[in-house]
């Protein structure tokens, strides 16, 4: 394993450390004392890494220091705001967290204690979800007098449906990690204190993927999927010709044909 280094990544505000190992990059919120509520310098902070993420960086993983990856929308900034800067900040939070969605690299989210409110749609624009079973979920604004103003409305119904969303904006329903893990919240639900390590192996692993293979998984996949099934097909038979048709795939194949690529087997 690639030994981690802090070098290469812009200047980050205090609530985030980056570093380095080998060819992913690891993006820590790091405000545990406010449980890693998500300021405006936090969310600004978090488009600087993404805008700058080395070219070599094959995937990325963002998980929480203390007990709960975030306590979601620093609550404190949002005594003052009128309805012009309400719609703006909510803007932002989007334009930053599409950075996540499409950006330049698939993202791993490692997950536990509270991932809520805006902690959860941070979560929801990352690709790959691992929760530790202390993770819970809820979407407290309701009782904040509040709506989600962080992509939820659109990410989260995808994950989970609508009813199950309104149920906890509505009811204060709170999910455990095992039941986020069932509903298909979490891709996969680890113990205590295993989260970062299996995140890493899994952007390790996706790190050696055919970056072609990622592009098209995390920028063209979702747009398919919510296509017309005509224009999907079309758009999935270009895609699949533009991956094969590259050197890279042509490589792979051949090392599979003359035994050197790997089998895929179970575990
Ligand atoms: C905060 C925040 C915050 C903690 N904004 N300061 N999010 C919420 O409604 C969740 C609010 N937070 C909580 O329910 C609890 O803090 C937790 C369950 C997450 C953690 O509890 P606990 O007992 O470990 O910590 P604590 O004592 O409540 O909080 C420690 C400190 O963090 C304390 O500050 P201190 O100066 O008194 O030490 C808290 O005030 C502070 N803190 N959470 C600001 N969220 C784009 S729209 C998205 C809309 C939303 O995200 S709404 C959901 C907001």
């Amino acid at each position: 394993m690639a030994k981690p280094s802090k070098s290469a990544f812009p200047k980050l505000p205090a609530s985030l450390t980056a570093k380095r190992q080998g060819n992913i990059a690891i993006l820590r919120l790091s405000r545990p004392q406010k449980r890693n509520a998500l300021d405006d310098t936090t969310i600004l902070g978090i488009e600087v890494f993404f805008d700058a993420l080395p070219k070599d960086i094959k995937a990325v993983v963002v998980h929480g220091q203390g007990d709960h990856f975030s306590a979601g929308l620093d609550l404190s900034e949002l005594t003052e705001r009128n309805v012009a800067e309400g719609v703006e900040h909510s803007r932002m939070w989007h334009r930053v967290f599409e950075k996540i969605e499409f950006g330049k690299a698939p993202v791993v989210a490692v997950l536990h204690g509270a991932v809520v409110g805006g902690g959860l749609e941070l979560a929801a624009a990352t690709h790959i979800r691992v929760a530790e079973r202390s993770a819970y979920y809820a979407l407290p604004e309701g009782s904040r007098g509040i709506y989600v103003g962080g992509g939820a409305s659109v990410r989260l119904p995808r994950l989970i449906g609508v009813a199950r969303m309104q149920g906890m904006m509505l009811t204060g329903l709170t999910y455990s990690a095992e039941e986020g893990q069932a509903m298909g919240l979490t891709h996969f639900l680890v113990g205590p204190g295993k989260g970062l390590a299996k995140g890493i192996e899994l952007a390790e692993r996706i790190a050696e993927n055919a970056p072609l293979t990622n592009y098209a998984v995390t920028h063209v996949l979702p747009r398919i999927a919510e296509s017309d099934p005509a224009s999907g097909y079309l758009a999935e038979s270009l895609m699949a010709a533009v991956a094969q048709g590259s050197n890279e795939a042509k490589a792979r194949l051949k090392d599979f044909l003359e035994k050197r690529g790997k089998k895929v087997l179970r575990g």
